[in-house]
């Protein structure tokens, strides 16, 4: 089948150029090492909120996926700036104590699905129903669905050297990174497993972490290119720390939801890529209090 019309359908959507098939077998749903992936993947979910396929992506597909990430790196939005671990503006009527006081450097930059176009192995694999069959059982989930968000959905994090990505919590409940070109030195991704959860922000507990009284509750990950990392982003506070070295970290993260139609809220699209749509405006407009009543 040309390129072309494999494009157009989805559901062929092949990917044995790119992803080590026989040890990750994904386009065989519900055979026996597809199950044992499967429960592999949610124990891990289970214990700290994080699980890693080592060397999901076979050598030519990172390879391709890297080569792919120099292109797309030069077309990174940086915004600089201060900003406290929730996004939100700055709201002075907070106690003092509160984390969402404390600001913290954000000088990664990112390059939104937008400019990320549909033959890029990024974007071949976020849109793949083998990749999102295995991500909806492996977060148990009957369906997941690609992000409505012109922007969010799959995001290439670029880290040049010098940057990092602080405390943060993603919006959606879980997402999927791989790292296409690991740091020099730093760039470490460090997490804090459920540290808060529906219904209780914990936020003396957060403030600790943030004003570094409590480094135990810190998690290191090993990540290493063409891995494939799971991760519940909205209740484990998590960043990437500094990069060192020469070499620029460049990370795709394909954001899943469990229900259709998700569209990031303003304040945080505005923050994080500098700009909105309209499609972020007519969402705001709609949305309503979160039904788990944390914060973002
Ligand atoms: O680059 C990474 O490893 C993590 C990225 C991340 O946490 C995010 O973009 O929300
Ligand atoms: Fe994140």
């Amino acid at each position: 089948m040309d390129a072309a019309l494999k494009l157009a359908d989805a559901g062929s959507i092949d990917l044995s150029d790119l992803v080590d098939l026989d040890r990750y077998p994904i386009d065989e749903p519900n055979s026996d090492a597809w199950r044992e992936l499967v429960e592999r993947t949610r124990a891990d979910l289970a214990e700290d909120g994080c699980s890693i396929l080592p060397g999901f992506l076979t050598a030519a597909g990172l390879e391709r996926a890297r080569a792919e990430g120099g292109v797309l790196a030069p077309k990174a939005t940086f915004q600089p700036r201060m900003c406290n671990i929730y996004n939100t503006a700055h709201d002075p009527s907070l106690p003092d104590g509160d984390p969402r006081h404390i600001y913290l450097e954000r000088s990664s930059g990112f390059v939104t699905r937008d400019m990320i176009t549909a033959e890029t192995a990024i974007q071949r694999l976020y849109q793949s129903p083998a990749l999102k069959q295995l991500v909806a059982a492996c977060v148990d989930r009957p369906e997941v669905f690609e992000y409505a968000d012109p922007f969010a959905g799959l995001v290439f994090n670029v880290l040049p050297p010098g940057t990092q990505q602080p405390w943060h919590y993603d919006t959606n409940e879980f997402i999927t990174t791989i790292m296409t070109q690991g740091a020099e030195e730093g760039g470490v991704f460090e997490y804090c497993p459920n540290i808060r959860s529906p219904g209780d922000e914990n936020l003396s507990g957060v403030a600790r972490v943030l004003r570094g009284e409590d480094p135990q509750k810190i998690k290191q990950l090993d990540l290493r290119a063409g891995d494939l990392q799971l991760f519940k982003g909205r209740y484990s506070l998590h960043q990437v720390t500094r990069v060192g070295g020469s070499r620029e970290r460049h990370t795709a993260v394909l954001a899943y939801a469990a229900q259709p139609g998700v569209v990031g809220p303003l304040e945080r699209t505005r923050q994080l890529y500098g700009r909105v749509s309209e499609a972020h405006i007519l969402a705001e407009r709609r949305r309503q209090q979160a039904a788990d009543g944390l914060i973002r």
